[in-house]
Order: C-alpha cells, then sequence, then structure tokens
C-alpha cells in the first residue's frame, strides 16, 4: 500500500489541515513537524523512520531495536534468540532488566520500574531530555472507529481473573488495535457485569440498595504539549498528531467505556471549551474543569453523569504560590464533592480529586509539597461532622512511578523524609540526578499546611464554605502536628488509607504494566488511588481499619505491558490517540 493511498483513511479535513501546517505563518516546530512529514511522505517508509530513528538518542537497554521492527516481524520473531542480536537479551526473560531494577522497599510487587531517560543535557530543572526513541510505526490497517476496545466480560471467580487466553490473542491483534479486558475481583456479582448491559446493572444495583459507578482517569495529551516536545513524537506519522484526527479517537474511547466520572488531564482549554465540554455535556455529563495557572493553556476536567451524581462543591487547587519560592510551578488539581443518586442514604457523599503533579525528574520537593495541597484540600472537602472522611478517589498523572518515595506516601499514608535527595524523591529517573537533600521541613510554615497534609489555617476566600466543623478539624490537627513535628520533625503523614486500583505488574508474569509509552519511557506514572472498604480483596494492608464504610473495587480495565504496546507502534498510535492509557474502575460505595 502506498503512502497516497494511506491517506484516504483519515479522517475528512486532513489534507487541508496536513497543508495549513506547512504554512509559514505556524510556529517554527510545527513547520519542523510539518516538513518531517513531507520527507516521510515523499520517499519509501522503512527508509525515512529509520533515517529518522538513527538521529534520536535511544536508551540501548530500553527496545532499542523496537524501531527496526514491524509489528508483524515483532509477532513473528520477539521469542526467538537471533532477534536480539549480540549482547541483547530476550527482552521478556527480564535479565537485561535486572540490573537497573529501581531500589525502592518493596510494596507489593513494586521492586521494578522504568524510568525517563535522564539527559545531562538539559535546559532547565524543568526540562525533559530532549530526544525520545520512537518505534516506527507500520500503520498499514486502519480499523473501523467504532471498534471496541475491550471486548471481554468475564464470570465471578475466587479472585482476579486474567482474561486474555493466550498472549497472541491479547497482543498479535493483525489490526493494529489493541485489546484490553476486564478483570474483576472477589464476590463479584454476574448481574452487575458492566459496559454490556449497563442499564440492567444500573437497575438490579440500585434495587438492591448498592450504588455502583465507574471511574476513568486518562491523561489525553494536550495539543500544545504534543506540539512544544514535537522532537518526542517524530516516528509518528503526522497526520495522527493532528487534533482532529486524535479527538475523535479519544471520544470514541470515552463513549465506549463510558464511565459515570472522567477524571481527565491534559486538557487544552480551547479544545475543552470548543468540543470536549459540549461533547461530553451532550452525553450527559456535568463537567468541571481547572486550567494551569501561568501560560499554560491545559488543565485538568472532572466530569461526571448527571443520571449518578450531584454536584455538592467544585474546589480546584493551584499549587503555585508567588509568596513561596518553591512553588514557583503552574500544576494544578481539581477536588470534588459529588452525591450519588439512588443512594438509600441521602447524605452519602463521594470526594473526587484529579490531578497532573509537576513533570521534573529532580524536583520531588516541589512534587512532594503539590501532593501536600492536593491531600489538604481533600481533607477539607472530604471531611464528614463526625470527624471522619467520606469515601475518597484520587486519580492522576502523578509523574513518578510505583515504589518512589511520593508513591508510598500516598500508599502508605507517612513518609520519613530525612536525608532523602530530591531526584530520588521524584521517582522519574533510573539514576536520579537531584542529589540535593531534602529540607526539614519541606515547606515553609507560611504554606499554612501541616506535616499531616492538613491546613493549619484558614484559606483566604474559602471563609464562606468553612463551617465550624473545619474550624473544629484545624485545631484538632494543629494540636496533632505540634506533637508529631516536635517528635518526628521530618516525616509527613496524611489522613487517608489508600489503596491503588492496578497492582503495576501482571499477576503471572510479574511483568510492569504501563500507562504511558513513548519514545524515551514506557512506565506507569498515572494512578486511581480509592479508600477501600473493611471488605475490599483489592485493598492495601491496614485499610480496614480505618473505614466502616468506604468503597470496594469490582474490577478495572486491564493495563498492558510496553511489549503489548509496541506490538501496536506504542503511543500514540492510529487507534489509542493519547501517550497514555486510559485507567478505569468500577466501584461499588459501602454503607459507612
Ligand atoms: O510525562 V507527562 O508529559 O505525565 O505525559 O507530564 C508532562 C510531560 C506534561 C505536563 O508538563 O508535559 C510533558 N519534555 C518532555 N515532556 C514534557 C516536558 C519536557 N521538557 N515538559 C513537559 N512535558
Amino acid at each position: 500500500m502506498s503512502q497516497y493511498t494511506k491517506i484516504l483513511y483519515l479522517p475528512a479535513g486532513l489534507f487541508h489541515q496536513y497543508s495549513s501546517y506547512r504554512h509559514s505563518m505556524l510556529p517554527r516546530h510545527m513547520q519542523r513537524l510539518g516538513r518531517d512529514w513531507v520527507a516521510h511522505w515523499d520517499i519509501p517508509q522503512r527508509f525515512c523512520w529509520n533515517s529518522h530513528i538513527a538521529s534520536c538518542t535511544r536508551w540501548t537497554g530500553h527496545y532499542s531495536w523496537a524501531p527496526y521492527i514491524s509489528p508483524g516481524d515483532f509477532t513473528v520473531n520477539w521469542r526467538t534468540p537471533h532477534f536480539f542480536g549480540p549482547g541483547r537479551p530476550p527482552y521478556f526473560l527480564g535479565r537485561w532488566r535486572s540490573p537497573q531494577y529501581w531500589n525502592w522497599q518493596p510494596d507489593n510487587f513494586t521492586q521494578n520500574s522504568f524510568f525517563h531517560l535522564s539527559n545531562p543535557n538539559m535546559k532547565s530543572e524543568g526540562d525533559e531530555p530532549s530526544s525520545k526513541r520512537r518505534r516506527l510505526s507500520d500503520q498499514n490497517d486502519v480499523c473501523s472507529p467504532n471498534e471496541e476496545i475491550s471486548s471481554s466480560n468475564q464470570d465471578e471467580a475466587s479472585c482476579l481473573l486474567t482474561p486474555p487466553k493466550n498472549e497472541e490473542e491479547k497482543t498479535a491483534n493483525t489490526r493494529g488495535m489493541i485489546k484490553r479486558h476486564w478483570e474483576y475481583f472477589c464476590h463479584y456479582n454476574k448481574k452487575m457485569k458492566i459496559l454490556e448491559d449497563k442499564q440492567i446493572d444500573q437497575h438490579n444495583t440500585e434495587d438492591e440498595g448498592n450504588f455502583d459507578f465507574t471511574v476513568m482517569s486518562y491523561n489525553i495529551l494536550s495539543q500544545n504539549l504534543l506540539e512544544d516536545n514535537s522532537h518526542l513524537y517524530k516516528h509518528c506519522r503526522w497526520p495522527m498528531l493532528i487534533w482532529s484526527y486524535r479527538f475523535p479517537n479519544i471520544l470514541r474511547e470515552i463513549k465506549q467505556l463510558d464511565a459515570d466520572v472522567l477524571c481527565l488531564q491534559e486538557v487544552q482549554e480551547d479544545h475543552y471549551g470548543m468540543e470536549i465540554k459540549p461533547t461530553l455535556e451532550s452525553l450527559g455529563y456535568h463537567c468541571e474543569y481547572k486550567m494551569r495557572t501561568g501560560r499554560k493553556p491545559d488543565g485538568c476536567a472532572i466530569c461526571f453523569k448527571i443520571s449518578k451524581f450531584n454536584l455538592l462543591s467544585s474546589n480546584p487547587v493551584e499549587f503555585f504560590r508567588h509568596d513561596i519560592p518553591l512553588l514557583d510551578r503552574d500544576n494544578v488539581g481539581l477536588v470534588l464533592l459529588l452525591q450519588p443518586r439512588f443512594h438509600c442514604k441521602a447524605t452519602a457523599a463521594v470526594c473526587i480529586a484529579n490531578t497532573h503533579l509537576l513533570y521534573n525528574p529532580r524536583r520531588g520537593d516541589i512534587k512532594l509539597t503539590q501532593l501536600a495541597m492536593l491531600l489538604a484540600e481533600i481533607a477539607s472537602v472530604a471531611h464528614q461532622k463526625d470527624g471522619s472522611f467520606c469515601p475518597i478517589i484520587i486519580c492522576g498523572d502523578f509523574n513518578s512511578v510505583p515504589g518512589s518515595p511520593l508513591y508510598s506516601f500516598i500508599k502508605e499514608g507517612k513518609l520519613n523524609y530525612e536525608g532523602l535527595p530530591i531526584g530520588k524523591v521524584s521517582g522519574q529517573e533510573q539514576f536520579p540526578r537531584g542529589q540535593r537533600i531534602l529540607t526539614i521541613p519541606i515547606w515553609p510554615p507560611s504554606l499554612g499546611i501541616s506535616q499531616s497534609c492538613v491546613y493549619e489555617v484558614k484559606q483566604q476566600g474559602k471563609e464562606e464554605n468553612t463551617g465550624g466543623e473545619k474550624k473544629e478539624m484545624k485545631l484538632e490537627n494543629t494540636k496533632e502536628i505540634i506533637i508529631a513535628a516536635e517528635k518526628f520533625p521530618s516525616k509527613l503523614q496524611h489522613h487517608f488509607k489508600l489503596s491503588s486500583v492496578y497492582s503495576h505488574y501482571i499477576p503471572e508474569s510479574g511483568i510492569p504494566e504501563v500507562t504511558t509509552c513513548h519514545s524515551r519511557s514506557a512506565v506507569t506514572v498515572d494512578y486511581i488511588f480509592y479508600s477501600a472498604a473493611k471488605d475490599d480483596s483489592a485493598a492495601q494492608p491496614g485499610a480496614e481499619d480505618t473505614f466502616d464504610g468506604g468503597l470496594k473495587l469490582l474490577g478495572r480495565l486491564s493495563l498492558l505491558t510496553e511489549q503489548d504496546l509496541w506490538t501496536v507502534n506504542g503511543l500514540p498510535n492510529e487507534h489509542n490517540s493519547s501517550d497514555h492509557l486510559s485507567l478505569l474502575a468500577q466501584f461499588r460505595l459501602i454503607e459507612q
């Protein structure tokens, strides 16, 4: 199939867009992308890819061979020793990864993780390494936009099911679309199957007094960031990177998965206003949005089905503080308090938070502080009259891998950060460059947030919303902090017992799951954390101590491995139009 034939599959308007991107009025990086694409267009594809990739710095231990093979080559050959060549041990035996394993304390299976490649030529601390390897794509197959992403529902089982029958079924999809499967947990009631029987499910579960709902977390890759980091996407065929190609794919996925709550990151403001919000509203969602501060044109959105929830409050969080030098970055969070409809307890509420923490391999100090600010807002929003918290779900792109101190802090509720280098805390690099040791305390008292991640002082502009209960909580926690600070000056803690929906490793093989996969890294950085009910089989140990009520994880959409994703040309590809995967979980609200 020639390159010219291929473009016939692209959405209407792409020809026009393609030519318009070559216009001299466009920013320089866009013109460059246009030229790159022209080169690909005019000469044989395989030749172009190779010349392209050769100009990239690649991490030899990290799929260095991938750009040179087609999906067809891969599925046929990857198991054969000669394929890897001298000095390249087979990936799936895991041997060549061993020396690169992350060295944190084991947290379930969290010893092995992959990292963004460090680049000594970073321009500033906010920079990511400038060159990213991308696997070439041999994207001849275009699938129907109506194709199912997740196709199989599994029956009840005594433990977590791993539905794919074999590796080939899962990954060697000749049409270039990868399948993801539902994984159900213990005690799962067949009647509650999601997706296919959505309507029936709702009635069944509601009749029984249960409130079940699904939550998606999805970094949709803002066009602006894609273009700012265009060098990272050189290997992708340019039309697939155009927003008018990507948005229908993203929308199709959102529609198919049909989550009751969407936590979206990297939502570009103009796209949100013109397309995303109106479209999601037409699908029955109410949308809340918080744009990043400064001149960053993207942000976080939380959209929920108005048929499932009422909005009790919407609380944006800005991590930028002009009076605190540490907090000079423009990341944000958004915290909603939602009231489930059709729940037998009228006062029931669920707190849903969404964030995209700083991308910076060195600045774990900023990331931890951003996290503390988000947790303080959540504590304030989720705090109930009796002093407890309503069930909490925290979604987001934390830019930190499983097993990092930041991740451990979220799950374990405590962190002794004495002597930790800021790069290690950041959790982005295998060999962290940020060697400065975290200061004690990390953030100044003027931030007004305690070492227990609650507000010590009332926030300006929140007075109207701050009832008597919050004042009480403030006093109580202030006392607690003074004691904690005296005894453990370098110890952070938070009030929630949070579990992760995903375990970050494929149960049988131990191969890491990934949530983002592009030319320089394939890692987990996106999470859905939740406060687990006592009898939740997937709960973090210790969760049962805290909550009478809470959330029970009923199921989740399986993640994939790096290998899976390279069989479909990594991310973004023809069908998956972000460089992240969507995360999706189904919960049951358990009475407190
Ligand atoms: O890793 V990310 O992508 O979760 O997918 O989060 C950040 C990065 C996102 C928001 O800041 O933009 C990406 N090089 C590569 N990627 C970058 C860079 C950079 N210098 N800066 C931001 N991002």
